[in-house]
């Protein structure tokens, strides 16, 4: 886990929570909570949800386009919650924002490779313009995570120096910035091609909103 100052940065792929999982998951969802989970196509939204319902690594992994909108009530420890998976395509605008204006916990997941490929950050600074005046505006929305995913397409992904140059690009900024800034912002990178990545982000999501409840 890597924590710095500024901002909060927790790097789940290294493991740091394995103690105490099982508590956090059972406190978390004691009480039903809202999550929506936004973010453009094909950056891992259902395949998150799908995880969390229990599908396998196979299920979890098939390509399954969002058109609109799906509201899941998951129960664990016989205790549910909503979670929101809205699709990533930019006619969802409208749904996005009465969502975010909402919700208790937001995630907003892009994949890491957006960051370094020119020009294709543009998508992630219009879903910015679209939603940071709700997120700044809600007596609701407790945290933001910011949620970079396929870390595992990456070759330099077991290396710190290239998370770095992730927060230290302008798009993040852009992203913290519009997301609430560096109290409200939690930024968490991983990827979700296999049950044990998703733990790693799962976990660190858990634990996260249990100490802020
Ligand atoms: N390798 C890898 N594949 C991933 C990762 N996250 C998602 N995928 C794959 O990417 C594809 C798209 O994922 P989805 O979860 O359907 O994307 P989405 O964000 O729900 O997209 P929309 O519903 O179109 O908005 C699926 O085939 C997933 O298996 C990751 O971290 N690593
Ligand atoms: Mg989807």
């Amino acid at each position: 886990m890597l924590l710095t100052t500024g901002y909060t940065m927790i790097r789940a792929f290294v493991s740091g929570f394995a103690d105490g999982v099982t508590k956090a998951y059972k406190t978390f969802f004691s009480n039903k909570k809202k999550l929506t989970i936004l973010g453009e196509s094909g950056v891992g939204k259902t395949t998150f949800i799908k995880y969390l319902k229990g599908k396998t690594e196979k299920e979890a992994l098939e390509t399954t386009q969002t058109i609109n909108s799906e509201k899941e009530s998951i129960k664990i420890d016989k205790v549910s919650f909503d979670i929101v998976d809205m699709g990533g395509s930019k006619t969802n605008y409208k749904s996005w924002v009465k969502q975010v204006k909402d919700t208790d916990y937001l995630l907003y997941f892009f994949n890491i490779s957006s960051i370094f490929k020119k020009d294709t950050d543009y998508r992630i600074k219009d879903d910015m313009k679209q939603i940071n005046e709700y997120i700044y505006n809600s007596k609701n929305i407790k945290k933001v995570f910011i949620i970079g995913t396929h870390c595992d397409k990456a070759k330099d992904c077991d290396n710190d120096q290239f998370y770095q140059k992730i927060i230290d690009s302008k798009i993040y900024k852009i992203m913290l910035a519009n997301l609430g800034g560096s109290d409200m912002v939690c930024t968490i990178f991983g990827s979700l091609n296999s049950t044990k990545n998703f733990n790693k982000i799962s976990d660190t999501v858990i634990k996260v909103i249990n100490d802020e409840e």
